[in-house]
């Protein structure tokens, strides 16, 4: 028989050196954490063992319901700094003073689960959580400045369509599949969204790279009561940028963290994201003149039309400390406002205003998941709300009403309301709104469905342009359904007939007859803003090469790359076929994870690679994807195998000609790749 001691040694190291002394939760010493109590060295485990069950018990109740929505998200913390301040338009003190405002933000995709990719085609959230002097206040936006849906009460239907499909339980993270276009093509309201999510806004290269917008129209409310009515837009200082598709479907098996990893290790780094806060502000007279409804989450207000101002920027400096007590019990409520921001009556935004408040109470289980740090505000709170499950809070005294008189007995009295708190702004026809009756309607201008959804296709390039009609493709190849894809062509010949007839013509399916319209479409002059393309920074700075070495590299070239690049602000990564020669192992390094890439190897290096399939493909890949290639003529044998044609994005290993091409990618390419 076995001594107990050796028993022990069996189970791993029983003492470690340094750190406190491990306990239970309630603080209990524990001496042993590597064996359970049993009867006899080779009996039962016993039921008295209550370090083991309450860590099995903890352990199994680890996880909690995921968001029904943007459920896989990465967050950071970070500051807002008002730099134009406008306390002509509110009194916000976070917008209407100079200075610095505590901020977390959560960017997310919306439609897989929580440990789906991070690359798949969709909408990315972006919430941000501003700690205010006056309170919390969530701008809790999306990468793109309209919505799918008019009213909120569309959503769940929404949401299920494009979630898995309810029998099959897939496709995770995807909306080429039939209930998503089904339920779209009957909605002829997210034909704009549509043309959004099949653009390159869906596949961005970075979280860093995305603009953010809160999407309805709010107010602005200034010291005197004067509303303005309030567009917000977040503005990345990297500039817009999105991966093609064939490499976002590579990324999505190479990396399946890309995003969540290019976040935290750019603020580890100390390479702070930023981006700058606009406002597009109007009045209720520029907004009747309008042939579209403020108040309608469809529609957008081109930049053309009213210019965003920028009053301040967000600095993301500092990741979180723990996954999952900050980024995945952050609760975003777009009812924080504070005082000097207030609403509208979009009714989209009317029904998101119980939705958030009731969905934190059921993931996070209870209703005091405000007193969680991250979620709590960093202003004082009072007030008499009281217990509850999880009360972390120690009120003192028997003040838990108002009114009381209990100062009149010397008693501690608590808050009283005051006239600085948020006043809900009055006037309910500003907007020509007429609230004399309960109604189930719309309102006229709601019911066009097509302008923006045209303006949106035209104001692109016309690589842009092949690229949404190639993503409507590629989603409807994936419906089962012909009447549905039948159902889409016809939108598509009312928002544009070419676009309708390349789909058409992909899918090898007959043109039906275009859709009637509700109303009839205008034509909107194109807006430049609309376009990535059209605005696009060539820039190294955020940005990530990838360098193959081999034997016969000049390593004097190496580091003449790495300079170059590191001083455009953009980093460096050695690849070598050999683990331990560089930063990284060739096979597991393909050329989707970096923005450009170049090769700095002898000819014999280039023979040999030219015969191992990871690094042909890090090459065809890398010109495949519109990327620069720096290599010399050393290289010629691994660029010849990867099908490499001379371009002006393949250049010689002189640095100045490779980072100008590494910090763009060459559209023109596309024709000859595919
Ligand atoms: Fe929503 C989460 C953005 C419409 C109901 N939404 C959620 C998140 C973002 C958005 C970024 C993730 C927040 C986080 O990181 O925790 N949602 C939007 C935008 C919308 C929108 C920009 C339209 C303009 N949402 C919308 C409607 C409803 C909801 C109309 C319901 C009526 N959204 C939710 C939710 C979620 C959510 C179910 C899931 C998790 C959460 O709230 O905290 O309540």
């Amino acid at each position: 028989m076995s001594s107990i001691s050796e028993t022990r040694g069996n189970g791993g190291e029983t003492h470690q050196t340094g750190g406190e002394a491990l306990t239970t939760n309630h603080g209990v010493p524990i001496s042993d954490n590597q064996n359970s109590l049993k009867a006899g060295a080779r009996g039962p485990t016993l039921l008295e063992d209550f370090v083991l069950r309450e860590k099995i018990f903890h352990f199994d109740h680890e996880r909690i319901p995921e968001r029904i929505v943007h459920a896989r998200g990465s967050g950071a913390h970070g500051y807002f700094e008002c730099t134009d301040p406008i306390p002509e338009l509110t009194r916000a003190g976070v917008l209407a003073n100079p200075g610095k405002t505590p901020v977390f933000v959560r960017f997310s995709t919306v439609a897989g689960g929580a440990g789906s990719v991070d690359t798949p085609r969709d909408v990315r959230g972006f919430a941000v959580k501003f700690y205010t002097q006056e309170g919390n206040w969530d701008l809790v936006g999306n990468n793109i400045p309209v919505f799918f849906i008019q009213d909120a009460i569309k959503f769940p239907d929404l949401i299920h369509s494009v979630k898995m499909e309810a029998d099959k339980g897939y496709p995770q993270a995807a909306s080429a599949h039939d209930t998503f276009w089904d339920f779209v093509s009957l909605m002829p309201e997210s034909m704009h969204m549509i043309m959004w999510a099949m653009s390159d806004r869906a596949i961005p290269r970075s979280l860093r790279m995305i603009e953010g917008f809160g999407v309805h129209t709010f107010r602005l409310v200034n010291a005197q009561g004067k509303s303005t009515f309030v567009k917000f837009h977040w503005k990345p200082k990297l500039g817009l940028q999105s991966q093609v598709w064939n490499e976002a479907v590579k990324t999505a098996g190479a990396n399946q963290d890309y995003h969540r990893q290019d976040l935290w290790e750019a603020i580890d780094s100390g390479d702070f994201p930023e981006w700058e806060l606009g406002i597009q502000t109007f009045d209720a007279e520029w907004a009747a003149k309008q042939p579209y409804d403020v108040l309608d989450a469809t529609k957008l207000i081109p930049e053309e039309d009213i210019p965003v101002r920028i009053v301040g920027r967000m600095v993301l400096d500092r990741n979180p400390d723990n996954f999952f007590a900050e980024t995945e019990q952050v609760a975003f409520l777009p009812t924080n406002v504070v005082p000097g921001i207030d609403f509208s009556d979009d009714p989209l935004l009317q029904g998101r205003l119980f939705s958030y408040m009731d969905t934190q109470k059921s993931r996070l289980g209870t209703t005091n998941f405000h007193q969680i740090p991250v979620n709590a505000p960093k202003c004082p709170m009072h007030n008499f709300q009281r217990d509850g499950m999880m009360q972390m809070a120690v009120p003192k005294g028997r003040a838990n009403y108002e009114p009381n008189s209990l100062d009149q007995a010397g008693e501690e009295p608590g808050p009283r309301a005051t006239d600085q708190g948020f006043a809900t702004y009055k006037d309910m026809t500003d907007l020509g709104n007429q609230p004399d009756e309960k109604l189930r309607v719309r309102a006229d201008l709601f019911g066009d469905h097509y302008s923006q959804a045209r303006l949106f296709y035209r104001s692109q390039t016309e690589v842009e342009q092949t690229h949404i009609a190639d993503a409507i493709t590629f989603e409807l190849s994936k419906v089962g359904l012909g009447h549905v894809i039948q159902r889409v062509l016809g939108h598509l010949r009312v928002i544009d007939e070419d676009l309708a007839e390349t789909v058409a013509e992909g899918l090898a399916e007959d043109l039906p007859a275009a859709a009637t319209p509700m109303r009839e479409p205008i034509d909107m002059a194109p807006s430049d803003a609309l376009s990535i393309m059209k605005q696009a920074k060539h820039s190294l700075k955020g940005r990530k090469v990838g360098i193959l070495i081999g034997d016969g590299g000049d390593q004097a070239k190496v580091d003449a790359l790495r300079d170059a690049v590191e001083a455009q602000g953009g980093t460096v990564m050695l690849i070598a076929k050999e683990r331990g020669k560089a930063e990284a192992q060739l096979a597991g390094s393909p050329s989707v994870l970096f923005d450009a890439v170049a090769l700095v190897i002898g000819a014999d290096d280039a023979a040999k690679l030219a015969k191992f399939k990871p690094a042909v493909d890090f090459v065809s890949d890398a010109f495949a994807h519109l990327k620069a290639i720096g290599a010399d003529d050393a290289s010629a044998k691994l660029l010849a195998a990867a099908g490499v044609q001379p371009d002006k994005g393949v250049t010689k290993l002189d640095p100045a000609a490779f980072i100008e091409a590494a910090a763009q990618r060459f559209y023109d390419r596309e024709t000859k790749v595919w």
